[in-house]
């Protein structure tokens, strides 16, 4: 092993590489630069074993991950707080002794074969007070090449290691090689997954899974298990959100943070193009965001990632033409079909498959067939700094101030397309309410409703209770003018034929032009007993026909609505902050009238 940067100013870091060292007895260890000579040659390392396929877009690999290792596993994953309480009802919890001593067990030798990548990285812009940094290990050069995209990796987020904090993080795909075994194409260890999250001591180990939010210990589970742990001891927030920058046609801007469930539309809406002339989106980031007061008592976020982590099918150049040009070179793809050209396709790339495909389970794809070439949560892994439409203000060190913060679902039914909440405790009730049928993001069956609040449930590293008491407190610490104003959207009801009501993509920015003159005091708009809802939006160039559907307020279906968020609610029994049980006793009263 050659140690050929200083980390002599960080005595844990070289203590927590050595210990892991001795614990998972790799073969060789690698620490990595972040150069580009060293993500050619790890790109090169993986063509040659058969692992990736090079593509015809440039410096663009395809990886087919093993068929039991495609999603995130939320049944294994865990947050081992000292005390039970802690990590509340919605989160897995073992003591974390006992979880310790099953960790150690599993990853006692499991490099062994392989070569140990150790990568410092940093999550936010260099030199901003905002960014944290960690260092993850792992024996899977894709997770290497993956957080090489995903954040600021390498030699560099060294200099970021001031006061020596850093989040330690330990990856094994958890498939040890004895010498001279054959390695398959993609290891891993679906019996014995764990992704486990030591609160109080901030750091993280995962075992058996070498794909995306498992393996990729920057994204989720540092930027949204650990982080918000660190925002609620600190008094910030780390939170599953675009961020993104509207201008109006006269030229002023604001910033938006949105928060919808895994697979909602997060990247479509921060990367979209305005179908309304003068009206432009531009994105600072499509999954995470860290948001502290500053001095002027507003709001600002940063988006900790450096590369975005999307799925893939449904893309096309229709409806996403900024995703389509950032995944143009540079790109990872993972699970979607390969074409005889060597390009990628995925269903809705096209109408019309082509000809030849080879399917993510590296078969002959026949046309007509019943399962899809590319797996539903096929992924592309690429750097933000692509996108076209990045906004300018991507790197500021302080983030930008947020305007408005939106919530939302997918739901076919019952929420309208776009309402206001009456004020910043009726909003953080918007956001614990947050329902949404099922995606392919997480391994479970698809479309079911559940609850997600926040779209946190399955991020968020402490008591949920805690974690709303929390949003609560953050709304007593400016004045309300200087708050963000929360809404709840949903893009995603249908009529009876199951056909989608609104348009979506681009014709998004109609919502989002309300959004902006409700921030000013500006747009019409009627008080209803879910908030307040517009009385119309701009429809220019665009059929009305549905908007009274698409802005109804169902007061049948609401019962039900509230009847439902009381049994989630009650999950919580006595954690739950009186303000939001007050905010549910408000709304009951206001549909059933009792
Ligand atoms: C993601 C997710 O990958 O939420 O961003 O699952
Ligand atoms: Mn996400």
């Amino acid at each position: 092993m050659k140690w050929d940067f200083d980390w002599s100013n960080n005595p844990q870091a070289i203590s927590f590489v050595q210990n892991t060292i001795f614990l998972c007895k790799p073969k060789n260890v690698h620490l990595c630069e972040g150069t580009k000579e060293e993500y050619a040659s790890l790109c090169q390392l993986l063509v040659n074993q058969n692992k990736a396929i090079a593509l015809k877009r440039p410096n663009s690999y395809l990886f087919f991950s093993d068929p039991e290792d495609v999603a995130r596993v939320e049944g294994c994953t865990y947050i081992c707080s000292k005390e039970e309480r802690d990590a509340g009802p919605t989160n897995h919890w073992v003591q974390p002794k006992l979880m310790k001593k099953k960790l150690k067990d599993l990853f006692s030798g499991c490099m062994q074969g392989r070569t140990m990548y150790v990568l410092p990285y940093c999550m936010g812009p260099y030199g901003s007070d905002k960014a944290k940094v960690g260092i993850e290990i792992t024996d899977s050069p894709y997770v290497v090449l993956s957080m090489a995209i995903m954040t600021r990796m390498g030699k560099r987020a060294l200099q970021e290691f001031r006061g020596g904090f850093f989040v330690p993080g330990i990856h094994s795909v958890g498939v040890p090689l004895k010498k001279g075994e054959a390695d398959v194409l993609w290891p891993c260890n679906p019996k014995n997954r764990l992704i486990v999250h030591f609160p109080e001591e901030r750091s993280i180990w995962s075992f058996g899974s070498g794909y995306g939010g498992n393996a990729l210990l920057g994204k989720k589970c540092f930027a949204l298990r650990i982080a918000s742990v660190l925002a609620r001891d600190e008094g910030w927030l780390a939170e599953h959100m675009l961020i993104l920058g509207i201008t109006n046609p006269q030229g002023k801007k604001k910033y938006i943070a949105a928060a919808f469930p895994s697979s909602c539309g997060k990247t479509n809406l921060a990367t979209m193009t305005s179908t309304l002339p003068g009206w432009k989106v531009e994105l600072i980031g499509d999954d995470i965001a860290w948001m502290k007061f500053a001095k002027d008592g507003r709001f600002y976020a940063i988006n900790p990632e450096y590369g975005m982590f999307g799925v893939m099918p449904g893309i096309s150049m229709r409806d996403n033409p900024n995703i389509m040009h950032t995944i143009s070179k540079n790109t990872l793809f993972t699970n979607v079909a390969l074409t005889k050209d060597r390009d990628v396709w995925w269903e809705g790339l096209t109408e019309k498959p082509p000809l030849h495909l080879t399917s993510w389970l590296g078969e002959r794809w026949i046309q007509g067939s019943k399962t899809p070439a590319a797996h539903l949560n096929a992924r592309f892994t690429t750097p933000i700094r692509q996108c076209p439409n990045l906004d300018p203000a991507f790197e500021n060190l302080d983030g930008v101030p947020i305007s408005a913060i939106l919530f939302g679902g997918r739901r076919s039914s019952t929420v309208p397309l776009v309402y206001q909440s009456f004020n910043w405790k009726h909003g953080v009730f918007l956001g614990a309410s947050v329902s949404s049928e099922r995606t392919a993001a997480a391994e479970g069956a698809l479309g079911k409703l559940r609850h997600d609040p926040f779209s946190m449930l399955p991020f968020c590293g402490y008591n949920m209770g805690d974690y709303f008491a929390h949003w609560l407190k953050m709304g007593t610490k400016t004045s309300a003018d200087k708050l963000p104003k929360i809404f709840y959207v949903n893009w995603f009801q249908k009529d009876t034929n199951g056909k989608f009501l609104w348009p979506g993509f681009g014709e998004n920015i109609r919502v989002l032009q309300w959004i902006f003159e409700r921030c000013d005091g500006e747009g019409s708009f009627e008080k209803t007993p879910i908030g307040f809802l517009p009385k119309t939006l701009n429809m220019q160039g665009l059929s009305a026909n549905n908007l009274s559907k698409l802005l109804h307020v169902d007061i049948p279906l609401w019962k039900k609505e509230v009847q439902e968020m009381e049994e989630f609610f009650a999950v919580f029994e006595g954690d739950l902050p009186q303000g939001l049980v007050d905010e549910l006793r408000e709304l009951k009263k206001r549909i059933c009238g009792s």
